[in-house]
């Protein structure tokens, strides 16, 4: 069985899986150089011959247990008809969604249509990957999603998001509702074209009180995992709510993932003795940690193989690779789990 979905099954390992969120892309010279191939970023996203070698560039250079699909949360809304632009230098633009007529305007019946190349590309890596290397495919959650959607573009807080959802909740589960259905019709089809394990992406989790919690993200990643397990029963799924502090807990019991990515606010011992008696762990080294290196990494690393190395358990970051993470850090991290020096 593949190193990564051995964990996934529950199985302890002596060395873990390695993967890194945000392992391809940005921090990496390879990826910065066939950047350039494209004038902007969907462009790139949309080229399954760019996306098969960015999915590749990691692997091939760290010698990682899994590939995450070259893509970005992003494509979904833009598959729905939503304009999405990808500024350089500034993140995403999105054309907001700021009421219910707005919704009314996106468009669900194309989807797959819409995102032939991003499955293109998972069939092209399948076709490239080492067969003991996982490959893994990504969705942002529905909360996540509309975060995006209706701010228009990153932010802070998500202001507009959360007073919508909170002063017109019935409107704004119109938007959830079609996003539940967009993103289970695309995991679906990712696993279909090969991926191997699907996370969930969601990383702005921790801007809901505990009520908004179980309404907008449990509520619809059980959902989701119910709807993709429908068609692919016991499919490998990896959940995480980003910032969700105790909510971790309610999370891991009640959505129906098979493993739980950790942020790095989250203690070690807490996850070990609350969730990793029930489901796989991954995580959660500090992503600044892993740029700084020197002694305080080292330390950190081994700690968390300490700690969660004795039960089912995926080596990651606690979120994404930052861009000027340097690569002998991510080399060094390797090498420590692996005990090679
Ligand atoms: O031109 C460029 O290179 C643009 C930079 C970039 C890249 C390389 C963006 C814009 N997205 C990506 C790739 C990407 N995005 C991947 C594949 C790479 C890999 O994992 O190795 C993945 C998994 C994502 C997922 C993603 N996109 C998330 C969820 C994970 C997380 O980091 O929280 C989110 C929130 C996004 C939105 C997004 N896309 C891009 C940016 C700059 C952002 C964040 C905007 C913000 O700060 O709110």
């Amino acid at each position: 069985m593949k190193k990564l979905l051995k964990s996934l099954r529950g199985y302890h390992q002596e060395t873990p899986p390695i993967w890194l969120m945000r392992q391809a892309g940005r921090h990496l010279p390879e990826y910065l150089e066939l950047r350039k191939k494209t004038e902007t970023f969907l462009e790139f996203c949309y080229s399954p011959e760019l996306a098969i070698e960015a999915t590749l560039q990691p692997v091939k250079r760290y010698d990682l247990d899994a590939a995450i699909l070259f893509s970005d949360i992003l494509v979904i809304p833009d598959a729905l008809g939503q304009e999405v632009d990808f500024v350089k230098g500034k993140g995403p633009k999105l054309m907001p969604i700021r009421k219910i007529s707005d919704i009314h305007e996106l468009h669900i019946e194309k989807i797959e249509d819409n995102l032939i190349p991003v499955f293109e590309a998972i069939a092209g890596v399948r076709a490239k990957l080492r067969s003991d290397k996982t490959l893994i495919g990504f969705s942002g959650a529905p909360w996540t999603l509309a975060c995006y959607m209706v701010e228009g573009g990153g932010s802070k807080d998500f202001e507009r998001t959360r007073i919508w959802a909170k002063t017109a909740p019935e409107e704004f589960e119109r938007l959830i509702d079609l996003l539940i259905i967009s993103i289970s019709r695309y995991l679906v089809q990712k696993i279909k074209y090969g991926c191997d394990v699907i996370q969930i992406f969601d990383s702005w989790a921790s801007v809901l009180d505990s009520e908004g919690f179980d309404k907008w993200v449990i509520t619809p990643t059980s959902k989701i995992i119910k709807n993709v397990r429908e068609i692919y029963p016991d499919f490998p799924i990896i959940g995480f709510p980003r910032g969700a502090g105790v909510n971790y807990l309610r999370y891991h019991a009640e959505t129906g993932v098979s493993a739980v990515s950790f942020d790095s606010g989250v203690p070690l011992t807490w996850i070990r003795d609350n969730i990793q008696t029930n489901v796989t762990v991954q995580g959660n080294l500090d992503n600044m940690v892993l740029l700084a290196g020197g002694r305080q990494l080292d330390e950190q690393v081994s700690k968390i193989h300490k700690i969660l190395g004795n039960g089912p358990f995926i080596f990651n970051l606690g979120h994404g690779v930052l861009p000027k993470t340097p690569i002998s850090n991510i080399e060094r991290v390797i090498n420590i789990l692996r005990k090679k020096s």
